[in-house]
Parts: C-alpha cells; sequence; structure tokens
C-alpha cells in the first residue's frame, strides 16, 4: 500500500525567486501524520514506473520506479542501530549506527541504489541490496577520511572511494577492474564534491573550498582542471542536474535566507530560487523522474511523534509537493542529505 500523502500540491514557477512559495513553505502549518509501522515483504513498484522513461542515474532510487525516494535513517529509544526508511514500498531495515556515515550507492550497478554505510572509526564500508538481500562488506579507507563513492571509472557501479582531508589524496577501488586509482586535488577544509560535471559518464573528482567558494573540477573526459567562484563559507553544497542536460550543475543553498543558487551547466545562466528556511536540510534529488534534480527542503518537526516535513518543487511541471516523513523524536536524518560531507 502506498502512504505517502499528498499534502499539497500548487501551480508554481519553479525558476526567478520564488518570493512567494519561500512563504507559503515557511507559513505551511505543521501537520501531524500517523507513524508509519516497520513493513516488510518489499516488493519494487514495477507497475508504476516514471513516465519520463530512465535517467542515466538516478540518485536515492531505491526500489527502481525511475523517481528519488523519500528516506531517512532514524534510531530508537531502546537501540542506536540505524533504521533505514524508505517511503516507496514502506521499507525498513537496519543498517549500521548512529554516527556511521551514510553511504548511499548503486554498488552493483543494477540502476537502483543501495543501503551503505561507513564506520568513521574502522573504515569498514557496509552495503545491502533491498533486492536481493545481499551484503558487502569492503575495508577502505581510515579515521579521518571522507567516504567519496561514485562511479568514477564509469561502468555503471559506484565506486568504493575516500578524499584524505590532511594529504588531498583521493582513493579510489575502480569498480570495473578492481585497481586503485590515487590521485592528489583538493586541500584540507575543502569539501569533496565528486559529480559528474563534463557528462561523460563517469563522476569527476571536485572540491569547494568554502574560505573562498571556489569550486575546483578535475574533469574526467581530458584530466584539466576548471575553477568557478560560486558561494561563500556558510553555504551548502548542492551540485545536481537541475537543468537536466546530462551534466551536474554548480549550485549552493544558503542557510540563512534559504536561497538556491545553481549555474545552469546547458547555458551557464544563472537560476535563483528561494526554498526552504533556516534550520531546514536541503534535500535535492529527482523526485518526480523526470531527469532534473529537483529542489526540496527538509524541515525537522520537534514534536513527538510527529513526521518531518519535506518541501519539493517538482521539475517537471514546477507544482509543488508536500510530504511528511521521518521523526525528529527518532534522530531522523534525510538520506538524500548524504551528499552533505
Ligand atoms: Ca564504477
Ligand atoms: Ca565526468
Ligand atoms: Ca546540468
Ligand atoms: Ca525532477
Amino acid at each position: 500500500m502506498n502512504r505517502r500523502r499528498r499534502v499539497f500540491c500548487l501551480a508554481h514557477r519553479g525558476t526567478g525567486l520564488s518570493v512567494l512559495a519561500a512563504v507559503l513553505a515557511f507559513a505551511m502549518p505543521l501537520m501531524a501524520v500517523h507513524a508509519r509501522p516497520p513493513l516488510h515483504n518489499f516488493q519494487p513498484r514495477n507497475s508504476n514506473l516514471s513516465p519520463f522513461g530512465a535517467c542515466s542515474r538516478n540518485l536515492f532510487d531505491f526500489v527502481g520506479d525511475v523517481r528519488a525516494d523519500l528516506s531517512v535513517v532514524q534510531t530508537s529509544p531502546a537501540s542506536l542501530d540505524l533504521t533505514w526508511l524508505i517511503d516507496q514500498g514502506n521499507v525498513s531495515h537496519i543498517l549500521g549506527i548512529d554516527g556511521n556515515t551514510l553511504v548511499p550507492a548503486d554498488y552493483d550497478g543494477d540502476g537502483k541504489t543501495d543501503l551503505g554505510v561507513w564506520d568513521t572509526s574502522t573504515g569498514t564500508w557496509s552495503i545491502f541490496n533491498l533486492v536481493t538481500s545481499g551484503n558487502t562488506t569492503q575495508n577502505w579507507g581510515i579515521e579521518g577520511d571522507i567516504p567519496v563513492p561514485a562511479d568514477y571509472d564509469g561502468d555503471g557501479k559506484a565506486d568504493f572511494a575516500v578524499w584524505r582531508p590532511s594529504s588531498g589524496q583521493w582513493f579510489i577501488i575502480k569498480s570495473s577492474d578492481l585497481t586503485i586509482r590515487q590521485v592528489n586535488f583538493g586541500l584540507n577544509g575543502d569539501r569533496p564534491v565528486p559529480a559528474d560535471y563534463d557528462g561523460d559518464g563517469k563522476a569527476d573528482i571536485a572540491n569547494y573550498r568554502p574560505s573562498t567558494g571556489g569550486w575546483f573540477i578535475l574533469k574526467s573526459s581530458d584530466n584539466s582542471t576548471s575553477f568557478t567562484s560560486w558561494g561563500t563559507s556558510e553555504d551548502v553544497v548542492v551540485p545536481g542536474d537541475y537543468d537536466g542536460d546530462g551534466k551536474a550543475d554548480i549550485a549552493v543553498w544558503r542557510p540563512s535566507n534559504g536561497g538556491w543558487f545553481i549555474i545552469n551547466s546547458s547555458d551557464q545562466s544563472q537560476t535563483f530560487v528561494g526554498w526552504g528556511v533556516t534550520g531546514d536540510t536541503p534535500v535535492p534529488a529527482d523526485y518526480d523522474g523526470d531527469c532534473k534534480t529537483d529542489v526540496a527542503a527538509y524541515r525537522p518537526v520537534m514534536q513527538p511523534n510527529v513526521q518531518s516535513l519535506w518541501f519539493i518543487i517538482n521539475s517537471s511541471d514546477s507544482s509543488v509537493r508536500v510530504e511528511a516523513f521521518g521523526r525528529f523524536d527518532r534522530n531522523a536524518r534525510p538520506v538524500e542529505a548524504a551528499y552533505n560531507r
């Protein structure tokens, strides 16, 4: 049964400074929605695929309907185990413990995102494939590293990879032949932002430097480095393919005013959208399955037994979708924020 609850919908311009939308989101009453009981016997919802067809790589699509799913990890009063909850298929699965870093990605190349955690003290990756119920573990990285899984070699499978801030080194296990690629790129204090910026089907090594707002991208297509100044030290980096041209767009979200600042890779035009308020977490993903990243904000609702709120602008028709999913009193974290390293 689909328990998603469409609460609110309105026509809305997705581009331009959407003050009206921001005000509406801010003024949205906090709505209590039934708690979701853990359910099992997950089945992919193949009968209801996206009308837009399959995107080349859709992050956070755990069930294979070609749309990003709402997903959170939560703890319980009795345990620090992480329970992964996914709205599509009512998935509930325990993987990892509180304090682990979330590393969801498609490690086996079946087109569906796998659950994944990285143990910050041991460097152990634990991956779970929902469809096959298969477990994979891999030791890669050491304490202090930042896990940066992505498909760097372009074989359709995410590669185990870490970035070491102290030395600026990237260590990647190429899934295609299991050889190791080591690259020096970035400085201590940078935030790794790997994504496919040049659109060749391979993730590019990239860093954001908060002190200067600089984006440094090592393009996989020709091994050249590009530099773009975009953002401030307070901003959250939210790269994604907002214009749907197959290339990741440089983008930041500003917590102080909820502003999204995007450079469209297709024509280098800039898009500004007001969406979200201070205290929200940006959760960009392609929720409507049109192969364009959707602007979205997650808002914790700090009340017991109440679900937190997701505010999504569907890129396909600029309508607004509001969902309630993830409990603050269970330390819910949106999995879609896993990019924010
Ligand atoms: Ca790969
Ligand atoms: Ca690339
Ligand atoms: Ca793009
Ligand atoms: Ca979309």
